[in-house]
């Protein structure tokens, strides 16, 4: 597609003039209004003269698809949204959504938000453990589900007096539901023309998202109704969504990604988006590309890795000359991917850093800027961000210096707590800024340069090395599929590199290959950084939305206790 003009003029004006009031006007909100996501994500696009334009092309894995328009979308969220009413949630409730990525999981969502109660949003892949954790923090009123996972919830039913009505997507009456169980099916339920929205306001709850943390439990990460003054104006500005764009985000809801903007930001700019809950293999995800002829697409460095291994010819076999625009996030992308998509579109993807607590795109390259590959780079206008001395929590003025990414915490979407764990919340704040976790350094340009997280940094010998470093020169080792690094106790050093390598099909396993790759990045980056220690593996430890879990293999090293995996897709 030929470029047009993006959304954010200059990135260096913008930054000068940019306020949050440019959003609110935008959407019409004046502080102190009624805010309520749902409504703003379906009626008042349908106001806005729309009713008619395509909100959602899906497409199942067996190849069905549909589509709903804008009004299609208000009338559902009106009906899910009375419908449990009718039931008996009432506002402020927790109704948790597990369902696979199908329409009623994007309209559930939307109806919770109309009734004025909280979307829990949880990964349909989890199991009745890790759905029980969960369930069991927020002491969850409604489940919508689908009859697939309801065996899940069966298991644990007992343990959750809370838990009052278990809604089925899905039933065609073949079997008997059980007690606290009630069928809703969207398609053949009377169509509601008019539901009064609960009247939110800024800060009534909206979304909780649980969260992994290092220290075991998941958190439940708290939302408001005002995010979307955030989510709208970064999903126009970053991922420069407009008005003949179709757009596809791969993440699953479950996480942070697929609400913000798989949900909120593209819906309530009124853009059309696809989604497929078909299975990842290079030539699926092509396909489908091509065949909705996607412009702009936001997806994570894993599968653009995966994407990678197969090589450019996978692409050129497919018309992907709708593409205007790439990005990503939720891990380092590394200078090589971001290389490769020139290559293989015509196109950079553009890195975006943000995290479940920010709500929002923080850190990010911009279309129409300068690109780094590597970098993720700058702060969103709008957000003061810094890296913060790791010992004195300053802010370090001095370029190039490894320090703590931190923000000052005044944007519209950044959390307002965890759930029941006000402590754990407040240990995210030092000297009044909000503490992201994770380590970067800052470039004479300005432009952020991630480390790693603050907890997987190396320290080897007095000196801090980051994993990610390491991974990316081991990428681009011949032989190398996928990499994890972490530290390795050392008496003399008190840590030293070990590397987890995945080799890619055709190489085997040798001594010879294994001191050819420690010298390959001892060449590359420093004695310090080449790796003492390579473990050959299958696969990588990963959570279920794709990101290494290098705390799994630390913890491995160090004897310690793993905490909480239930996150992980496959066992080591
Ligand atoms: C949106 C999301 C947040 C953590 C974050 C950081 C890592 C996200 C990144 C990135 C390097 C990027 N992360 N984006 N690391 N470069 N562009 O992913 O939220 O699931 O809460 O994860 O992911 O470590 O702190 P969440």
């Amino acid at each position: 597609m030929p470029s047009k003009p993006s959304n954010m003029k200059s990135y260096e004006e913008e930054v000068k003039t940019f306020s949050w009031d440019i959003s609110k006007k935008e959407l019409e909100y004046k502080d102190g209004d009624i805010i309520n996501i749902g409504w703003y994500c379906s009626d008042r696009i349908c106001e806005k003269g729309k009713a008619e334009k395509l909100a959602l092309i899906w497409e199942s894995s067996k190849g069905e698809e549909k589509r709903y328009t804008f009004n299609d979308l208000r009338l559902i969220t009106n009906t899910m949204a009375s419908y449990l009413k009718n039931l008996g949630v009432n506002q402020g409730d927790r109704v948790c959504l597990f369902m696979d990525k199908i329409p009623e999981l994007y309209m559930g969502f939307l109806g919770v938000l109309k009734l004025g109660a909280i979307a829990q949003p949880l990964f349909s892949a989890f199991g009745s453990e890790s759905l029980l954790t969960r369930l069991e923090d927020a002491t969850t009123t409604a489940i919508m589900t689908q009859k697939k996972h309801l065996p899940k919830v069966r298991n644990i039913l007992e343990k959750m007096p809370y838990l009052k009505y278990i809604i089925v997507v899905d039933d065609d009456g073949s079997k008997a539901l059980r007690e606290r169980e009630f069928a809703l099916n969207i398609e053949t339920e009377p169509k509601i023309e008019k539901f009064d929205c609960f009247p939110s306001t800024a800060e009534t709850k909206s979304v909780l998202h649980y969260t992994s943390g290092t220290t075991g439990k998941p958190k439940g990460a708290q939302h408001v109704h005002y995010s979307l003054i955030s989510q709208y104006i970064t999903a126009k500005y970053v991922l420069d969504l407009q008005e003949d764009d179709v757009y596809w985000c791969t993440a699953d809801p479950g996480w942070v990604t697929g609400t913000s903007y798989g949900i909120i930001g593209v819906w309530a700019n009124g853009v059309t988006q696809c989604v497929t809950d078909i299975g990842f293999t290079a030539d699926n995800w092509y396909k489908f590309a091509e065949k909705n002829k996607v412009t702009v697409w936001y997806s994570a460095p894993t599968a653009i890795r995966s994407l990678m291994k197969e090589g450019t010819a996978a692409v050129k076999k497919h018309d992907l000359s709708s593409l205007r625009h790439l990005a990503s996030v939720g891990e380092p992308l590394n200078a090589e991917a971001v290389i490769w998509s020139q290559e293989a579109f015509g196109m950079m993807f553009h890195d975006t850093f943000w995290q479940t607590e920010t709500g929002s795109i923080m850190v990010s390259n911009y279309p129409g800027m300068k690109i780094k590959p590597g970098s993720m780079g700058k702060p969103f206008p709008g957000i003061t961000a810094t890296v913060l001395d790791l010992k004195t929590s300053e802010p370090i003025t001095k370029k190039g210096i490894v320090g703590m990414i931190a923000f000052q915490p005044n944007w519209p979407s950044i959390i307002r707590t965890y759930w029941n764990n006000e402590e754990i919340y407040k240990s995210k704040f030092k000297n009044g800024w909000y503490l992201s976790g994770d380590r970067a350094s800052i470039d004479e340009e300005g432009y952020y340069w991630f480390v790693g997280r603050d907890d997987d940094v190396i320290n080897t010998a007095g000196h801090l090395v980051g994993p990610f470093e390491i991974e990316s020169a081991l990428l681009e080792h011949p032989a190398v599929a996928e990499s994890a690094v972490v530290g390795k106790p050392d008496p003399v050093n008190m840590e030293v590199v070990k590397a987890f390598i995945a080799l890619k099909p055709g190489y085997d396993q040798n001594k010879m290959l294994e001191l050819e790759i420690m010298n390959f990045v001892r060449k590359k980056l420093s004695a310090l950084a080449m790796p003492q220690e390579i473990e050959f593996v299958d696969s990588l430890p990963k959570t279920r939305s794709g990101k290494i879990m290098r705390r799994v293999l630390r913890a491995k090293e160090w004897g310690e206790e793993i905490g909480d995996i239930s996150t992980l897709e496959n066992d080591m």
